[in-house]
């Protein structure tokens, strides 16, 4: 196991060590941190100072991780159900009592119904090669489970971006730095990927013109010179906007377009059908500010583009991102550092991460296996069409209960008596209260791994600094003990921890790795992936017309569809709904749903609300701290109403990440949203979701 593997990273004076780590959450900073230990408490957390990327910062949610560590509220042993499932009373057990239950009901789920009737549910609570995913596959490759797919994160922007470049490889965030224009569309990145902002800070040091583009005016919004406001989902209108401008002026750069590009002549006749004044009808900002817009793309150099993941949880969420990655081509902005188009760069760390050896395909029942998308969790549990049903789901590194839409369809699946659900966990969840069984998961500091990161191109070691606390394991543990209750003997399934991360590391020192707490990745200081063309498209260029998405059914030109069309499936949901609902992160001390429940985190965010346009809440009769009711076919949520200046009108905001503790109900923002698939990348439409909102009294203490 993990403790024996490294002891370069660790350093000893007077009886109190230093152990280098990695943050472990789905989040593009990947900071490293050192943690202080004495005997076997971890006394100290901060952030490792010669961190080329976080230099020495955490944040507000990670400052307190020891909190999360040593929390009163962790699970520290396996948990038996006793009680009414989402009741959440259990009586705890030995780990022998607990996998010798989950093995007798496995093993009889699958004799009865075959290995598809089993669900593995997973996602990024830890984005360590190990401990996310690894002996899992092979696991549920040998049970024959159902395979999971599809994305709540990230999925939709890489396939949208590769079918425009070929690939979902993109320029260095941190060259922002060298940028004269930086647009930051669709991110939010003073709030979710804070260490970039010192990045962005130093362009405009050296003059650059920062815009954000988002639906919400955002800290980021308020921290930059030019916010520019569309509606939500209505991007793609502005872009092609921006390019007739583009195409019209002529501020196209043709050796570029000519050399590097497909299809420009159809994009220029496409996007001649839209004239500012028609693109701002469509996304509900000045023709005036579009023209400018594009003038300022289209003559600074450098440009640079920085988008992450919020534009993708919309119905064309694809598309969003496959005309993004037109704009740099047009304009050249890739031969510049500083300039290109910057998104996740987890696509990046396949030059030194074989991931295909985690897996063990050949353990799995000839004859394939079905699939499930992630995002149809609550379809999967209820459909009566399902052949064989889902009897067995195992959760781990997520709360899908949460994080999943169209919730309550979830909740009635979890609710099934015959659903025998296993859940991994640090705490006592909405989802893990649903649980039949519970395992202890260590935390990131009880466990080895290597974090690989989506927001720079450096790979973090993580060292255990302490020994997992009670009783509490580290997936791949889990998974080991689980395969022996099954009585499983393949070695594979067996597998440890250091000979795992050795076969799937390439090319990486691991000495120095351990050493620093960190390597970059094989990939020059001046990356400019693009600078002179070499798009892994089918055609080797960027494919502003594509073949391949009209042989998918798509539009082969970036187009645009106005958003809420087929909310639901069902056009008339629009006139019942008359508001669009955003559900965004908006909590400094929140990471997705693993902080609201702790006493220094929730309570210190005031509490979940839904936020309104003045005009929309005076039209209801809403003041400032109302009682309001958000509800739609869905679901419904008691709410405390805000009404400010941040949204336009027609748009409710409702932040995500509560529990339904916080809201005195059982719901959550995603009671209400839409579990519509993205038009591909097998994502999921979150913000093509309606309701309406009316006030039920007034709140009594007022409290915001
Ligand atoms: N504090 C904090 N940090 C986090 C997280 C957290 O929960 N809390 N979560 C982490 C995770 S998992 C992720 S994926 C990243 C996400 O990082 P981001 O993608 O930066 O964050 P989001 O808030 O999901 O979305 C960014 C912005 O997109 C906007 N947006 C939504 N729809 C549209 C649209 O149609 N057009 C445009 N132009 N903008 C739109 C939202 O208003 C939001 O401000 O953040 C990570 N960092
Ligand atoms: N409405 C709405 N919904 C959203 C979003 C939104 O903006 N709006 N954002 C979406 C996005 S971008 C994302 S990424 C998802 C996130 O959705 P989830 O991944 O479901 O949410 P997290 O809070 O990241 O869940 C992490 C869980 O993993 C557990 N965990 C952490 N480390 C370990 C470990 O080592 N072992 C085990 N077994 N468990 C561990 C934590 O305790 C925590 O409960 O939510 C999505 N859902
Ligand atoms: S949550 Fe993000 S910003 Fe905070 S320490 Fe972890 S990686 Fe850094
Ligand atoms: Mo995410």
């Amino acid at each position: 196991m993990a403790t024996d593997m490294a002891t370069d990273t660790v350093t000893t004076t007077a009886g109190r060590r230093t152990v280098l780590g990695t943050c472990h959450h789905d989040c593009p900073d990947s900071c490293g941190w050192v943690v202080t230990v004495e005997g076997e408490t971890a006394v100290r957390l901060r952030g490792n100072p010669d961190h080329p990327y976080s230099r020495g910062e955490l944040c507000p949610k990670v400052n307190r991780f020891l909190d999360r560590v040593y929390s009163p509220d962790r699970i520290l042993h396996p948990l038996v159900r006793r009680g009414v499932k989402g009741d959440g009373d259990f009586a705890p057990a030995s780990w022998d009592v607990a996998l010798g239950l989950v093995a007798e009901r496995l093993g009889e789920i699958v004799r009865r119904h075959g290995g598809e009737a089993v669900l593995p549910w997973w996602d990024a609570g830890t984005q360590g090669l190990l401990q996310m995913s690894s002996l899992d596959k092979r696991f549920f490759a040998k049970l024959g489970a159902t395979r999971l797919t599809g994305s709540l994160c990230g999925g939709v922007a890489s396939a949208g971006t590769a079918s425009t470049n070929g690939t979902a490889r993109a320029a260095d965030p941190t060259d922002v730095r060298f940028a004269q224009l930086a647009l930051l569309w669709g991110t939010n990145t003073r709030l979710t990927n804070r260490h970039l902002w010192p990045f962005v800070e130093e362009a405009r040091a050296n003059g650059a013109t920062v815009v954000v583009i988002d639906p919400v005016r955002t800290m980021t919004a308020e921290a930059v010179d030019w916010f520019v406001q569309p509606l939500p989902g209505t991007d793609v209108a502005l872009m092609l906007g921006l390019m007739h401008v583009l195409v019209r002026d002529d501020l196209i750069d043709h050796d570029y377009v000519e050399r590097h590009t497909v299809g420009f002549g159809r994009l220029a006749e496409r996007v001649r059908d839209w004239p500012p004044a028609r693109a701002a009808d469509a996304c509900g900002i000045g023709a005036d500010e579009i023209e400018r817009l594009a003038r300022a793309y289209g003559t600074t150099k450098p440009a640079f583009i920085r988008t992450l993941i919020g534009a993708e949880h919309h119905e064309h969420g694809a598309m969003f991102f496959r005309t993004l990655a037109c704009l740099p081509a047009l304009t050249g902005a890739w031969r510049h550092r500083g300039g290109g188009l910057a998104r996740s760069v987890g696509a990046w760390t396949d030059i030194n991460i074989d991931e295909s050896v985690l897996e063990a395909p050949h353990l799995a029942p000839a004859g394939g296996r079905r699939s499930v998308n992630m995002n149809h969790l609550g379809r999967a549990l209820t459909d009566p069409a399902m052949d064989p049903p889902v009897q067995a789901l195992f959760v781990w590194n997520g709360n899908p209960l949460v994080s999943v839409p169209n919730a309550e369809l979830t909740r009635r699946g979890l609710a099934r008596d015959d659903l025998f659900t296993v859940v991994s966990e640090q705490f006592l969840t909405d989802t893990a209260r649903y649980a039949d069984v519970v395992f202890p998961a260590a935390t990131q500091i009880e466990q080895t791994d290597v974090v690989p990161a989506w927001g720079h191109l450096y790979l973090g070691w993580n060292e255990a600094a302490i020994p997992p606390l009670g009783d509490a394991v580290p997936n791949t543990e889990l998974w080991r003990r689980l395969a022996r209750a099954m009585g499983f003997t393949e070695p594979e399934l067996f597998e440890d921890d250091e000979s795992l991360l050795r076969s799937a590391l390439r090319d990486v020192d691991l000495d120095l790795l351990r050493e620093r707490g960190f390597v970059r990745l094989s990939l020059p200081e001046d990356l400019r992936p693009y600078a002179d063309g070499g798009f892994p498209t089918a055609s080797g260029k960027v494919e502003l017309y594509s073949e391949a998405l009209a042989a998918q059914g798509h539009d082969p030109l970036p187009a645009f569809h106005p958003p809420g069309e087929g909310v639901g499936g069902e056009a008339e949901l629009a006139g019942r709904y008359p508001l669009v609902l955003m559900t965004p992160k908006n909590h400094t001390r929140f990471l997705n749903t693993s902080y609201s429940h702790l006493p220094k985190h929730g309570p210190a965010e005031g509490g979940p609300f839904a936020e309104l346009d003045p005009a929309d809440a005076s039209a209801r009769g809403i003041a400032e701290g109302d009682t309001v009711r958000v509800w739609n076919d869905r679901g419904s949520l008691t709410l405390t109403a805000r009404v400010g200046g941040r949204l336009r009108p027609g748009v409710v905001a409702v932040p995500f990440g509560w529990w339904s503790d916080h809201h005195g109900e059982r719901a959550t923002a995603n009671s209400l949203t839409n579990d519509t698939l993205t038009d591909w990348g097998g994502g999921v439409a979150y913000g093509s979701t309606r309701v309406e909102v009316e006030p039920v009294g007034v709140h009594a203490g007022g409290d915001d």
